[in-house]
């Protein structure tokens, strides 16, 4: 997979302080800002070349998803507080005791005394203390960021955090669905063009990557959760903002043989599929805001651009 805008732990060899988690009482699931999507059948995937088809982007194929709700938005720092404040949880990233930042945010003098950087992806630094609530470290804080997404969250915390709400994480399938929002074949959950009329469909990085961002969209880093239009399906930030965790193992060969009605994906694997590209993509670079586009991490990972939605059956 060409290196994309998110980094692994897995070229890390730390040790990870393991804390006894106690089984959460579910909280009393919310339907609020959540939305009922019919299901159905839908053309996954996409075969165009000037995606990555080596990420197993196609074949193009028709899957068939069941009826479930949705987030509209990410979760957001608040709603992660309120999971923590009620649960006393502990963070992957707490138990590792660093999580990756990207260059940018940290200080040049920070950088010098803190050189360890993942190896496909110089961009990212491997941050002591960088944590849900530190997104850049100590010293860094949400408050002025409580309807921004939760990041530094790995799979582990979104599923503990699903347990929690009574909820649980899409299928790449259901994701997808839900992203296209009523759209046939379109690049992005709104369309085929990336601006319309002028106008910013999602927070991607603007003008040079890793270099220079212009911020012509406003943002830099995450931006609220509600921000952009939403798409036809009522979903906002599908695309950009930050990447969101499915339940599925990756794997870039699976699709071609897939079953086709309510697809989870392999039965094991190393990474858990990632969807939506995040505020560090770039045309010219990881394109991944593209609706069919895929990527995976660790369940373990965590860095400060990867999120998660939830759904629900019914
Ligand atoms: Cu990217």
């Amino acid at each position: 997979m060409k290196s994309c805008c998110s980094a692994s732990r897995e070229n890390f060899d730390d040790t990870k302080i393991h804390t006894d988690q106690h089984v959460f009482k579910t909280h009393i699931t919310s339907e609020e800002n959540m939305v009922y999507l019919d299901g159905g059948e839908f053309v996954m995937g996409t075969d165009d070349a000037n995606g990555f088809p080596s990420d197993g982007e196609g074949p193009a194929r028709k899957v068939a998803v069941s009826p479930f709700l949705i987030d509209k938005y990410v979760v957001t720092n608040e709603a992660f507080a309120k999971f923590i404040n009620d649960t006393g949880y502990v963070t992957e990233a707490e138990q590792f005791g660093w999580s990756f930042v990207f260059y940018s945010f940290l200080t040049d003098e920070f950088l010098k005394s803190n050189p360890r950087t993942a190896q496909q992806t110089p961009w990212w630094v491997a941050v002591k203390g960088a944590i849900w609530k530190y997104p850049e470290g100590p010293g860094s804080g949400i408050e002025d960021r409580m309807d921004h997404p939760v990041v530094h969250v790995s799979w582990n915390d979104a599923k503990a955090f699903c347990e929690w709400s009574g909820k649980r994480l899409p299928t790449e399938a259901e994701w997808e669905y839900a992203a296209r929002g009523g759209l046939d074949g379109k690049i992005y959950p709104w369309g085929d063009e990336l601006i319309v009329d002028g106008k910013h469909q999602c927070n991607i990085w603007q003008g040079e990557f890793p270099t220079k961002n212009t911020k012509r969209n406003g943002y830099f880093g995450t931006c609220p959760v509600d921000n952009y239009e939403p798409n036809g399906y009522g979903l906002y930030n599908t695309a950009g903002n930050v990447w969101e965790w499915c339940e599925d193992w990756f794997d870039r060969n699976y699709h071609s043989n897939s079953v086709s009605d309510n697809p989870t994906g392999p039965a094991t694997g190393q990474s858990k599929s990632i969807r939506g590209g995040s505020y560090l993509c770039h045309k010219s670079y990881c394109n991944r805001y593209r609706v069919a586009a895929r990527s995976a991490n660790t369940p373990d990972s965590s860095t400060g651009n990867t999120g998660f939605r939830c759904v629900i059956d019914v």
